[in-house]
């Protein structure tokens, strides 16, 4: 990395967010065989306000995460090849296909099984990425609720290179329909060969970079740059108010990355496993309810998904 120049450094007119923080993600064993790479939500980087894990995963029949609770925030499942078939205490159930995107508020609660689906057109891989954001005090407890998008609905725009599928927020005048409890940008680019992008994130968000293909490099073209290949997270630096990335690497080979940023929500955050909450008297009446099928539980009661019976398991 090219050392900065101390005129870009500090509080001029330099408006360009820089890498602070690089991180390869490493497999491991999560939910019932399955594998994940974990950078966001792992030892060295707990919680990365409002963001509490990212999770790039890959399963194949008959692992997965089999039923299991959430409270207090909302996940984010894109898929990226392959499958996944959920199922809720609440009756809802359906296939999130390639491309496709579920973004689940669990609020004050919700028990599901998220598994392969049998009818993948024979990928045996289904891999994708799943993003846990944080609520607010004022949130944490809202009824649960979905936002489901397939493949074809995702708005997507390209220009001088660059594609972008918007997941939540704008780009280049193009709006997705999601909405955000916690104020969220995320944006799934790829590069062409030489094409580069230079993308307004607000001033005091959170961001971060998480490349899937290719070799990019982020920051500023002319200081401080930094290259990156898949299953990086790269964590942006505030003091900007935009990321420049480019992909002027020499295999010919597209550059595919999703940059997300949200705004910090400042509150004290305590966790335990699948449950976020402020406080650690709010997890122990969390636990008491999950075991009690209490205040947003109840449904959970007499419930076992069809995958997790099929399979004999519980
Ligand atoms: C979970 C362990 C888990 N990453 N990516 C503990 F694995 C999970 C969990 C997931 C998950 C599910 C999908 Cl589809 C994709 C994931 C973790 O379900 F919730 C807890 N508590
Ligand atoms: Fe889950």
């Amino acid at each position: 990395m090219p050392i900065s120049e101390k005129s870009s450094s500090g509080n001029n007119n330099n408006n360009k967010r820089l890498v602070v923080k690089k991180l390869f993600a490493k497999q491991q064993h999560e939910g019932f065989g399955a594998v994940v790479r974990r950078s966001i939500g792992r030892f060295e980087l707990r919680y990365f306000d409002p963001f509490l894990v990212l999770d790039e995963f890959s399963v194949s029949a008959p692992s997965g995460f089999p039923d299991h609770p959430h409270r207090g925030f909302e996940t984010v499942t894109y898929m990226l090849e392959g499958e996944i078939l959920h199922e809720d205490c609440e009756g809802h159930k359906g296939v999130i296909r390639e491309g496709g995107l579920q973004w689940m508020t669990a609020g004050k609660g919700i028990v599901h099984s998220e598994m392969p689906s049998s009818n993948a057109n024979g990928i045996t891989h289904n891999k994708g990425l799943q993003l846990w954001i944080n609520l607010s005090a004022k949130h944490k407890l809202v009824e649960p609720s979905y936002q489901e998008m397939e493949s074809k609905d995702i708005a997507e725009s390209e220009k001088d290179g660059v594609r972008v599928r918007v997941i939540a927020g704008e780009w280049n005048g193009v709006k997705s329909s999601i909405c955000t409890r916690t104020p969220t940008m995320y944006l799934d680019f790829t590069l062409s060969p030489g094409s580069r992008i230079s993308q307004p994130i607000p001033l005091h968000w959170n961001a971060f970079v998480y490349v899937l293909q290719g070799q990019g490099h982020f920051g500023d073209a002319k200081s401080q740059h930094l290259a990156a290949t898949s299953h990086h997270l790269l964590i942006l630096g505030l003091g900007g108010d935009r990321l420049e990335a480019w992909n002027n690497s020499d295999s010919g080979l597209p550059l595919r990355f999703i940059l997300v940023g949200g705004e910090p929500i400042g509150e004290p955050m305590v966790q335990f496993g699948p449950f976020v909450m402020n406080t650690q008297e709010e997890i122990d009446e969390t636990i008491d309810d999950f075991e009690n099928f209490t205040n947003g539980f109840e449904k959970a009661r007499h419930w076992k998904s069809q995958a997790a019976s099929a399979l004999g398991l519980f």
